[in-house]
């Protein structure tokens, strides 16, 4: 299952208001955000993916992360019912664009969900429980399907998918200082190295994984497996919390 089509959105104009769970930091540096997310949109192309670029939305400081708005089910596209107040209207900027791939639904309060939530596993969709996202939205999107739909408990991360990501198809990373690693028994997986928390957020395009850059001990551990890596310079959304998944979404 080839991606062949990344939706993406460039940081707005006023990224800089972008939501942190880390207040005391270094601001984020606007232009250089925007490099790092042209490097994200050449590298797509560079491994054969056909990128969507669409407008940058100013009245939403954190729309650059957009995997959060939607969740590919096969398919159909669930546009998610975020809880962060600022990025609410998100989601329905996103509408028109999903409806030319998917048939779409749209997800509404008391759900609660955030796309960074919702891991896909072979046939499990996995639902992170964070602050996020609740109980309310694995009853949703089992509703949208007939995989198993199964939640899992998130503490020390924003999302599911800040602290495991898939390398490939039967191999996961996965950081398990955040992450109870027990769910995903019936799975293989390697963990980051001690201190290198942030790079359990990968994206494997067509089989080359790409890794923020500054992890070279998890690097190590992942090219041992075989696997092709490119280190991805993604400072800036890592100030707001966010990496490489987050800014795209694979159709
Ligand atoms: C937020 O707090 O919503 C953004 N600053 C970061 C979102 C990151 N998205 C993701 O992990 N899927």
């Amino acid at each position: 299952n080839t991606p062949l089509t990344a939706l993406v959105r460039p940081p707005a104009a006023t990224f800089l208001q972008a939501l942190s769970r880390h207040k005391k930091q270094v601001p984020i540096d606007f232009p250089l955000s925007l490099r790092q997310h042209r490097f994200y949109v050449e590298t797509l192309v560079s491994l054969g993916v056909k990128v969507d670029v669409l407008e940058p939305l100013d009245a939403f400081p954190d729309s650059t992360f957009i995997e959060d708005n939607a969740i590919i089910l096969d398919d159909m596209a669930l546009l998610t019912s975020m809880s962060a107040t600022s990025r609410r209207g998100e989601t329905l900027q996103l509408k028109a664009a999903m409806e030319r791939h998917y048939k779409v639904e749209i997800l509404e309060p008391p759900v609660f969900v955030d796309g960074g939530d919702v891991l896909q596993v072979g046939s499990k969709i996995f639902v992170g429980q964070s602050t996020r996202t609740n109980s309310l939205a694995v009853e949703a999107i089992a509703k949208f399907t007939r995989r198993p739909v199964v939640p899992i408990a998130v503490n020390g991360a924003l999302h599911l998918k800040s602290a495991v990501s898939c390398l490939t198809g039967e191999l996961l990373l996965i950081d398990p200082e955040k992450l109870d690693p027990a769910p995903f028994e019936d799975h293989s997986w390697i963990e980051v190295a001690h201190g290198e928390s942030n790079a359990a957020n990968c994206l494997t395009i067509n089989g080359t994984v790409l890794m923020p850059s500054g992890y070279p001990e998890t690097r190590a551990l992942v090219e041992k497996r075989g696997l092709e890596v490119r280190a991805m310079p993604v400072s800036e959304f890592e100030k707001a919390d966010g990496g490489l998944t987050c800014l795209s979404i694979l159709i």
